[in-house]
Order: C-alpha cells, then structure tokens, then sequence
C-alpha cells in the first residue's frame, strides 16, 4: 500500500500555507496510516486543487473525499465515540470554517496589498521575469473573481472581518475548554479546526482577523497545543 499527500508544503511557519492542505495532512496523521506529504504542481492536480490523496495509483481530490475514502477503504472512524449530535456539530463547525472563514482568510492574503507582499507574492518567485510581472496581477485578479463568485468578495474588508469574527467566536464557543473540538479526544473536524485557527493565527498576516483569533485564549491554547502533538518541528515557530 502506498499513500502519497500532494501539498503545497510548508511556509509562512504553517504545516502548509493551504488550510485545506494541512487538514489532509491532519487526517493523514489523526488516520495513523504511514503516508508520505508530497509537495507538487497544482496546475497537474485534478481538479487543480490540492490536497490529493493517490492511494496505490488512485487518485483522491478534495479534503472531505480523502476522509470518506479513509473510511470506507480504510476503515477509520475519525469520529469514534460521537453521539450523532455531536457529528453533526462537528461536520457543521468544518463547513462554516471551510465556506465562510476560509474567504475571510483568502481576501485578507491575497487582497490586501501588505499582506500578499509579505506573503502569498512569494509563491511565484519561480516565474522568471518579465512574465512574473505580467501573471502575479492576473493570478491575483482571479483570486478576486473567485471571492467576488462566492459573495465575500462583495463586502468592505471591515464586514468581511466581522464575518470571519463570528466565524471564530463560534469556534472557539464550540471548543470551551475540551482540549480537541469534541472533547477529550480528537475527532475528524479536529483536522479543519486546526488547521484554520493556526492559518488565522499565522502572525505574517496583519489583520483585525489576527487580532480577534489571539482574543481567544482557548483557541491560541488550542493551536499550541496541536502544533507541538502534531508538528513539534513547527511548534513554537510562529
Ligand atoms: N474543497 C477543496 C478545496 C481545496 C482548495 O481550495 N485548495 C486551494 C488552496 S486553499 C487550492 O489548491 N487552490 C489552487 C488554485 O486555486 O489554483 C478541499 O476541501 O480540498
């Protein structure tokens, strides 16, 4: 059996600088099955999208695929011990962090000037010039299209932070004091919470979306907590 994670790779001290990637990559770990992260081309992905997942030569596009492959193939209840309630909040808080907050994030990297300077710009250093000049504005146009297609695009940066605040604040309401998002163990929408409260955390990006996720003790503890279970290496990086 070979398992191979395709990833964009760490940066900016996060496990990957893609939400959606660090949460494959989490499901991997929380699976403990042995995989390798693979760091590739997203232009050749399927859907032009990472994480995949290619299992023995199948290939596996989108996070929540690469969980319900994970258990049907391989038989991991990421959610064991849940009543159907408690699924049922868990599956709620990853779909509003992965639809609403995930904008939030996008618009604060890759609208604000500032921010995508000191981060997203970097991930085309590759291009030679003069063609990076001419792609980065285009690439970044089409980031605006896409947010303006979801509707977060539509609102001033003060709304869309006030959405992505009401985002946190029920996050980190679900938390409370549990030490995973469902309690004492971690269940599968442990890999999304994480994996968005470190991206919303992540100190490159200057914003009141950073400064309303620090005002939540539970979810910084949270963050520091997972990173040094999860990823000792990064632990403490930020
Ligand atoms: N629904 C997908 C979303 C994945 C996604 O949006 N990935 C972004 C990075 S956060 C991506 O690969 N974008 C590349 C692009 O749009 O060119 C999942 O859950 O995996």
């Amino acid at each position: 059996m070979s398992l191979i994670l395709h990833v964009f790779g760490p940066a900016f001290g996060l496990p990957d600088p893609s939400p959606f990637a660090m949460k494959g990559n989490m499901l991997m770990k929380l699976s403990g099955l042995d995989y390798q992260p693979h760091p590739g081309d997203v232009t050749k992905a399927p859907k032009k999208k990472f994480p995949v997942l290619v299992d023995s030569g199948e290939f596996i596009p989108d996070s929540t695929f690469i969980r319900l492959h994970l258990e049907k193939k391989h038989g991991i209840d990421f959610d064991k011990g849940l009543s159907a309630r408690e699924r049922g909040i868990a599956y709620a808080v990853e779909k509003m962090l992965e639809d609403n907050l995930y904008w939030a994030i996008m618009y604060e990297r890759w609208v604000v000037d500032a921010n995508f300077d000191r981060g997203p710009r970097s991930f085309f250093d590759a291009i030679p010039q003069p063609i990076r000049t001419i792609a980065v504005p285009l690439i970044r146009r089409q980031v605006k299209r896409n947010l303006w297609g979801h509707g977060m695009g539509r609102h001033s940066r003060a709304d869309i932070c006030r959405l992505g605040a009401m985002a946190l604040q029920s996050l980190s309401d679900v938390l409370g004091d549990n030490r995973y998002l469902m309690g004492d163990a971690p269940c599968g929408a442990d890999a999304t919470a994480f994996a968005f409260a470190a991206s919303a955390l992540c100190p490159v990006f200057d914003s009141e979306l950073l400064a309303c996720a620090q005002g939540h003790a539970n979810l910084v503890a949270y963050n520091e907590r997972m990173m040094k279970q999860f990823y000792p290496e990064l632990a403490g990086a930020g």
